[in-house]
């Protein structure tokens, strides 16, 4: 997980309109443009492709790709057509920390976010192939690093969320985990999931 996603909650929940939004948009482009769409900024590809950065390049290339606000509000820079949605680097953290998530994994999202229950039996997958920079590893809600905190970094990993408990008790759950072999973040709060580094 990473610290970027502090902020997904409210773009949960923002999908949708932001969607709309787009779709609306687009539909004004028509009407007064001809039938073109407007070729994505420069600022904009950038960001796609740093989303891009975090799954391998055919599933990346399917993707949805959206970007947060500052506010938390969820712009779409690109429709996808696989079920993953990337986001890019967060700027804000220290390291790169763009991801790519299937839709089990983005409504787990959602619930840590907005502080809810993750859904029952759903696992969720996400690839954080560019690593991630994480404020705490007890802490869901975390957003800096602190004194005692346990702050950790991973490597290129993938993330399995949602799974039973079961699931994680096979793994490590330090508070300061060695993050070059599987272990668990968050351990023991409903938040917990698999951290999987790949190199
Ligand atoms: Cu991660």
């Amino acid at each position: 997980m990473s610290r970027s996603m502090i902020m997904a909650g409210a773009a949960v929940v923002a999908l949708t309109a932001g969607v709309m939004q787009a779709a609306g948009a687009a539909e004004m482009e028509m009407a007064k443009g001809g039938g073109k769409a407007a070729a994505p900024s420069a600022a904009d590809r950038k960001m796609i492709a740093s989303a891009m950065q975090a799954a391998p390049k055919r599933v990346a290339a399917g993707a949805t790709v959206v970007v947060m606000g500052g506010d938390g509000s969820m712009r779409t820079l690109r429709e996808g057509t696989n079920g993953f949605t990337c986001m890019p680097d967060n700027p804000a953290t220290p390291g790169p920390d763009p991801m790519c998530m299937d839709k089990a994994a983005w409504e787990w999202a959602g619930a840590w976010v907005g502080h809810k229950t993750p859904p029952v039996g759903k696992v969720g997958f996400m690839y954080m192939l560019a690593g991630g920079t994480d404020a705490s590893n007890t802490d869901p809600y975390a957003t800096k690093p602190e004194p005692g905190n346990h702050w950790v970094k991973t490597g290129a990993h993938v993330m399995v969320v949602g799974a039973d408990p079961a699931f994680y008790d096979m793994y490590p759950k330090s508070a300061d985990p060695d993050t070059s072999v599987p272990y668990v973040m968050w351990p023991g709060t409903p938040y917990q999931h698999l951290m999987v580094p790949i190199k």
